[in-house]
């Protein structure tokens, strides 16, 4: 194998591992692909939900006994310890896959261990390739394990002038219809939602990310197996649900096909579908019908960081449509009655490392900040914004609101630089996505 050939089997990995975002928290995106000893794609596999096979075991199954003497590509290196599924680094070996590659080593000290268990028992393992699509792949859950905090998206929407809100603060609709549904592709995909106690008052919003199917989802993949294995997955789960479907239908592109449906407490629409075809006229596709997590099955967290407990008993945010946490200072006295987080104050607001550590101890990975430019400010004085998502309408204001509040750069010197990594349109509008530099 070339490194070429291992770059573009990883990339393909990468692509698998995608197909989980969203849906994984708490564990990682994991995408697998395994080749034969001929060098001929055997199977291909990605993690769908926490709790459910990880990425080798899914293509392992795949791949059958032409894994023997095969290569394994995992964008993560494979788990070495028994938690809700066994090892992968056995799994590898018992299938007698002969060579692993390895995009990320595995940061979880509770998992660690893949790669020199099989280097040990004389499988050939390289490691770090296109790892940095992998990580890239895998921010929000390697910052969770890395740093013990939750990872900060912050999104906005303004002017082409930077501006998020006209002077007599109306705000409605500066980017496009495609822009906002793009926001709502976001917030689905994230743990929590974060917003201030300022646009909690000015904006009363209700932070839920609209339900229904996953559009992204449905649509996607290549073959007949993953589609069908989306639908089935919520259709065939037994009980409220729980439980694995198997259904025809699936793999309906190959001559032999295998439908496989885990509907995991899946709430209809939310399914992710897996599938492949492997080799000529044997068709094995998996779908897996996700519920995403206990917390998640009303959407995303709602949370306020709201120090001295404004937040009105009546506030939308405070609806049935999704769990709420309130955070307040500690010294707080309140009896309003929803789930509280008590931090330290901080400046003149809460300690925002803390919101994040207590996020991440409630299996938190991913934040999408939104609301408020005061609350997104001091994240990024504080080194907390992870990533910009940027949505700019070709229209000025000229005065109104900044879309950032003060970020303690008072002198250019301070500026907190970025970095472009992606630029697109939406619409009518600019999309950018962009990370801070390494300092
Ligand atoms: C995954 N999916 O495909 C791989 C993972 O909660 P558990 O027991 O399933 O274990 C999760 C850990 O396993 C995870 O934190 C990571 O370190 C490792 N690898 N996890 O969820 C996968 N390959
Ligand atoms: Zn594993």
């Amino acid at each position: 194998m070339t490194p070429a050939q291992d770059a573009a089997h990883m990339a393909r990995a990468v692509e698998l591992a995608a197909r989980g975002h969203g849906t994984t928290s708490p564990n990682p995106v994991v995408g697998c692909v395994v080749l034969d000893a001929a060098g001929q794609v055997a199977g291909e596999g990605f993690h769908a939900y926490a709790g459910g096979p990880h990425a080798e075991v899914v293509a392992l199954a795949q791949a059958g006994e032409r894994a023997r003497g095969g290569t394994a590509y995992v964008t993560l290196e494979p788990c070495d310890h028994t938690g809700r599924t066994g090892p992968c680094s056995l799994a590898l070996l018992e299938a007698g896959v002969a060579r692993v590659v390895i995009a990320v080593s595995d940061p979880n000290p509770k998992a660690a261990g893949g790669a020199a268990r099989l280097r040990a028992r004389g499988v050939a393992v390289t490691a770090g390739v296109l790892a940095e699509a992998a990580e890239r792949g895998n921010e929000e859950w390697l910052t969770y394990v890395r740093l013990g905090r939750a990872h900060v998206t912050w999104k906005f929407a303004a002017t082409l002038d930077g501006r998020s809100a006209a002077e007599d603060g109306t705000s409605k609709w500066i980017t496009s219809a495609e822009a906002r549904e793009d926001v709502h592709r976001l917030r689905r995909a994230a743990d929590a939602i974060v917003a201030g106690i300022g646009t909690v008052l000015a904006d009363d919003p209700q932070l839920t990310a609209r339900t229904g199917g996953r559009p992204e989802d449905a649509g996607k993949g290549t073959s007949a197996g993953e589609g069908a294995g989306a639908g089935e997955g919520a259709g065939t789960g037994a009980g409220a649900g729980e439980g694995i479907g198997q259904g025809a239908g699936a793999g309906a592109e190959a001559g032999e096909g295998v439908g496989q449906g885990a509907g995991a407490g899946a709430e209809a629409g939310e399914g992710v579908g897996q599938g492949a075809d492997a080799g000529a006229g044997e068709g094995v596709s998996q779908g897996a019908g996700v519920a995403t997590g206990a917390g998640r099955r009303r959407g995303p967290l709602r949370v306020v960081v709201d120090p001295d407990a404004r937040t009105p008993p009546s506030a939308r945010v405070l609806d049935d449509q999704a769990p709420t946490l309130i955070a307040v200072a500690d010294d707080t006295g309140t009896d309003l009655k929803a789930d509280l987080l008590r931090l330290p104050r901080h400046d003149k607001g809460l300690d925002l490392e803390a919101l994040l550590r207590e996020l991440a101890a409630r299996d938190v990975v991913s934040v999408f900040l939104e609301g408020g430019p005061t609350l997104a400010g001091s994240f990024v004085r504080r080194g907390l914004v992870d990533r910009v998502v940027a949505y700019l309408a070709p229209a000025l204001l000229g005065s109104g609101q900044a879309a950032l509040g003060a970020a303690g750069a008072g002198t250019i010197g301070d500026l907190h630089r970025l970095r472009f990594d992606e630029i697109s349109t939406i619409g009518p509008d600019l999309r950018l996505v962009a990370r801070p530099t390494p300092t």
